[in-house]
């Protein structure tokens, strides 16, 4: 990891390194140096990311548009390059690194503390849409191809489940029913996509409230991070993973389903956040479908965990054991809540879109 560090132009002698932050793919340090600066060191996860250089094109090509777009110094990340000029180093053991600047004053949340918080997160996402809204998303490469094509991450699923690779398959047969029997509904997504009635977009596609940065103090938005999966998609895609995430009254990996429901409060100030910054760029149809957006993303991330357990958890980091399974089922409980107040969800929507002008 040190000799990692040592390969980027940091400013002084790199004399601290330590794990940071909560992310289930990459692994992240914060580097301290002799000279008291604070960078951001990342391994890059390569059995996830297989083409890290192409990876790397739009992470770069992105921040820079970014930082262009709003050159205050805490609103967008900054890569640091090697002292060889490249934007990642890859060592003798085939690993891959970027280093970032340290955002200092900041703080990113695995949960709202408040309303305000979450209304921050969108401010964020919605900025980052509106900002790479002429962005050319056709220069950007496909990181992870497919990567929220619901249908196919059925298909995944079931071969998950076919294979049984972990002998767990007969221990959780209630949440492969749950899960199969809203296979149907999986697909109207990417069907409006092939039909061309919603258009594809610079997306983030993991708009997780840990992902964004929140000034420590004021606690307003900063930035959006996490970029690697940045690469065209759908505008609800972002709407929704948020949702799921973020208006959740849970943690993501909550043992205590009861704990788990939609909070229509959060939902409503997301909505706004978002619609605000970037509600002019949609067309109605896009706009239309966000709460669909959500009750996917939300399936797709539970079907993603539940083939994770099956598989003998392969993809996701975890920290104890059945911890894709407990994660599975949160997703499914919230699919359940979406699917039990979605007349609310479509009348908050219209009601956000009327007074923002909107549709
Ligand atoms: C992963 O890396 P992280 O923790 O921000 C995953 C997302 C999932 C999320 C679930 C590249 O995001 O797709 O929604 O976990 N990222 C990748 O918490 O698979
Ligand atoms: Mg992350």
């Amino acid at each position: 990891m040190l000799k990692a560090a040592n390969a980027f132009a940091v400013k002084g002698r790199p004399i601290q390194c330590e794990r940071h932050g909560h992310g289930h793919i990459n692994a992240t340090y914060r580097l301290v140096t002799d000279e008291g600066l604070s960078y951001v060191l990342q391994k890059i996860n390569r059995h996830v990311f297989k083409d890290v250089p192409a990876l790397m094109h739009n992470v770069s090509a992105v921040t820079q548009h970014l930082s262009q777009a709003d050159p205050r110094p805490r609103h967008s990340l900054r890569l640091i390059n090697t002292h060889e000029g490249s934007t990642y180093f890859l060592d003798d053991e085939g690993e891959y690194w970027r280093l970032y600047d340290y955002i200092p004053d900041s703080i990113c949340l695995d949960r709202a503390e408040s309303k305000e918080d979450f209304y921050q997160s969108a401010v964020a996402f919605g900025t980052f849409q509106n900002l790479l809204a002429d962005f050319p998303a056709e220069t950007l490469h496909e990181t992870i191809p497919r990567f929220h094509d619901t249908p196919n991450r059925y298909v995944q699923f079931r071969q998950a489940v076919q294979e049984d690779a972990a002998g767990r398959g007969r221990d959780v047969q209630e949440d492969i029913a749950f899960a199969l029997a809203r296979e149907a509904e999986a697909s109207v997504m990417m069907e409006l996509l092939q039909k061309g009635e919603l258009p594809l977009r610079v997306a983030h596609n993991d708009t997780k409230l840990n992902n964004v940065m929140l000034d420590a103090k004021t606690r307003g938005a900063l930035c959006v991070i996490d970029l690697d999966t940045v690469m065209p998609g759908l505008a609800a895609n972002d709407f929704g993973d948020s949702i799921r995430f973020g208006a959740s009254t849970a943690a993501e990996d909550e043992r205590d389903l009861s704990l788990v429901r939609i909070s229509l409060e959060l939902y409503e100030a997301y909505t706004r956040g978002f619609l605000e910054q970037c509600g002019k760029r949609f067309t109605p149809k896009e706009i239309e479908t966000l709460p669909l957006g959500a009750k996917l993303m939300t399936l797709e991330n539970g079907i993603r965990f539940l083939a994770d357990h099956l598989a003998g958890d392969v993809y996701y980091r975890i920290s104890r054991p059945g911890h894709n399974l407990d994660r599975a089922r949160t997703q499914f409980k919230l699919v359940q809540e979406m699917e039990a107040h979605w007349q609310e969800m479509a009348d908050i929507l219209a009601r956000v879109c009327g007074e923002l002008g909107l549709g």
